[in-house]
């Protein structure tokens, strides 16, 4: 690729031909600042903030819609550069509400950062807000259109991310605004509730619908017992709202903090994802050796997946896994197995999940099955931004904590269980365990690392004693169309299927790049939290589900075996079209 030579601020960069201003500044140790770009989306030029002067230009340009080009000489910064920008900002904020003390981001919002950082401390414009209801119609995010400053990253992380297309503009001028498309409320849009919008909203437009209350609620009645659980991805992630270092491993801080906030007892998803596991591989070896069933078998453990195949691709339905998700299986068996081991009454216990996720606010109300043992088996769903939320009003030292560990017996996970975290894990975890239940041997090197990394779609061939299982990887759901469309094709023109398995998620990177996880995640972040939970499965005494020996005791002491009777009633769901 050609280099392209230029100077920025007098300073010589070289950066690859394409490279916008805004990103080869990065190279000068100068941040240009900006509203409507983020790293993930398409620079659009939104919002002007990011303007510089270039040598020749009679007008400034926008840094992130423009390339840097050979022999270019920039100019971040000067005294008129920034009074522009900070223009542009109080523009901005006359149209925005000030209402900041009592805004879901609150100390947290690009918009007041970049106030602050420019020392606004007056409005010089007449303050003409719109007071616009809010769409709470979803169980997991909240659109509040009258804090939108039309930056249009929600819009487009919908759209070109997601492929979705709940969201857009309506209206035009001053009266543009955000929006389900028709103006219909936000549950009866094809949204799929993944809250990658909330994710990128930079300020507090759009929000994941705050639980918390009721989980205190819960934990403060004597009455009550209270279990949580808390997901792969939460522990690489949650030290980013306490400072530290996307990707750093605090599962034992984690469970400490769970329990100075109250909780009864604290047990670990990944503990489920290995019963997953077991159920789903399977349901893989009864489908693909004993012809049992439509291949590709597809998973099914991110919500957001199933309500878009459900929305999109009904006719694929036949090709899910019927297995639960990790989240709603640990629930089943805390309000059955562990109720009857600890002899409590279902009735008194409160479920609460920790999820990087605003879809599992979704799953849990889903009809199909969520009520198996007989109660809602999951009460409260919080994302990764809640709990942190939790913690600090609880005033925890999270720093300070000691490493603590989870209860037993629903506690203990292997390091498949860890890796359901990121895109591929769920594959690679079911890989390990289907070689075994296909040969009766363990694989020699557990890590399958054909299906690890960011790239969209990760195909690879896995040879199981001479026989060939063809897998495919999808993330973002702008991905999946390509994988779902090579299977419909080969089945209705009655040839073998391109592929056996297919893993997907909703969110880029898989759950380690939730919608529910501390902001500002770019591909950097998201790699570097994966990196954590691939930490997490290398520290592991068992790398493979079906050696847990807190699941083989599950299915001696209740579930008896994999797709038996009691545990279709309590594992496996259904989805409707
Ligand atoms: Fe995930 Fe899950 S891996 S969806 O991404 O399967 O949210 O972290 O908890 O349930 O385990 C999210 C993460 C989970 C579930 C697990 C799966
Ligand atoms: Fe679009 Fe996901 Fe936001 Fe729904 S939650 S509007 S699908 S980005």
């Amino acid at each position: 690729m050609k280099t392209i030579t230029a100077t920025i601020n007098g300073i010589q960069v070289e950066v690859p031909e394409g490279t916008s201003i805004l990103d080869a500044a990065k190279q000068t140790q100068v941040k240009i600042p900006t509203l409507c770009h983020h790293p993930d989306l398409p620079a659009w030029g939104a919002c002007g903030i990011c303007v510089v002067k270039v040598a020749g230009s009679p007008k400034m340009l926008r840094a992130c819609a423009t390339p840097l080009e050979d022999g270019m000489e920039v100019i971040t910064h000067d005294p008129e550069i920034v009074q522009v920008r900070k223009t542009v900002i109080e523009l901005i904020l006359s149209t925005h509400p000030d209402d900041c003390l009592y805004c879901p981001r609150n100390q947290n919002c690009e918009l007041q950062r970049l106030a602050a950082e420019f020392g606004v401390r007056e409005q010089p414009y007449e303050k003409n807000i719109v007071d616009l209801p809010k769409d709470s119609s979803t169980p997991s995010i909240v659109l509040d259109p009258s804090k939108c400053v039309k930056c249009g990253r929600c819009v487009n992380v919908c759209q070109s991310m997601q492929n979705v297309w709940a969201l857009e503009f309506l209206g035009r001028g001053d009266g543009t605004r955000i929006a389900p498309a028709g103006d219909i409320a936000l549950n009866d849009s094809p949204c799929i509730k993944c809250g990658q919008c909330s994710a990128h909203c930079p300020v507090g437009a759009i929000y994941e619908k705050d639980d918390t209350r009721k989980v205190w609620e819960a934990i403060m009645d004597p009455e009550i017992h209270t279990v949580v659980q808390i997901a792969p991805a939460v522990r690489v992630a949650i030290g980013e709202a306490f400072g530290y270092e996307p990707g750093t491993l605090l599962t034992g801080k984690t469970y400490a903090a769970l329990r100075r906030l109250g909780f009864d007892a604290i047990f670990d998803t990944n503990f489920a994802a290995d019963l997953t596991i077991m159920e789903e591989a399977s349901e893989f070896v009864e489908r693909f050796a004993h012809g049992k069933g439509p291949i590709p078998l597809i998973t099914t453990c991110c919500p957001s997946w199933v309500d878009y195949l459900e929305k999109y691709y009904p006719e694929m339905i036949p090709h899910f896994s019927s297995a639960k998700s990790p989240q709603m299986m640990l629930a089943a068996m805390v309000k059955t197995y562990y109720a009857q081991k600890k002899g409590i009454d279902p009735s008194k216990i409160f479920m609460v999940s920790v999820m990087p996720c605003t879809s599992k606010k979704y799953e849990i109300e889903r009809d199909e099955n969520m009520y198996s043992s007989g109660y809602k088996d999951q009460d409260a769903s919080i994302t990764t931004r809640e709990l942190a939320r939790m913690i600090k009003s609880a005033g925890i030292d999270f720093h300070n904590l000691p490493d603590e560990e989870a209860d037993q017996p629903l506690g203990i996970y292997t390091g498949a269980g860890t890796i359901f975290g990121v895109t591929g894990g769920v594959m690679e975890a079911a890989v390990r365990t289907v070689y075994y239940f296909i040969t009766g041997k363990e694989m020699e090197k557990v890590e399958y690392t054909p299906i690890r990394g960011l790239d969209g779609v990760k195909e690879a061939t896995l040879d199981i004693d001479g026989t060939q299982v063809r897998i495919a990887v999808a993330h973002s759901i702008s991905n999946v169309q390509y994988v779902l469309d090579r299977v419909k094709q080969a089945l209705q023109e009655g040839k073998e299927p391109p592929y056996h398995f297919i893993e997907v998620m909703a969110c880029r990177g898989g759950c380690v790049g939730g919608g529910g996880q501390p902001y500002g995640a770019t591909d950097e972040i998201r790699a570097k939290r994966a990196a954590g939970i691939y930490t997490d499965d290398e520290r592991s005494v068992y790398r493979c589900s079906h050696q847990n020996p807190a699941i083989k005791q599950l299915y001696e002491e209740f579930l008896e075996k994999p797709l038996s009777e009691k545990a279709h009633k309590y594992l496996h769901t259904h989805y409707t079209a």
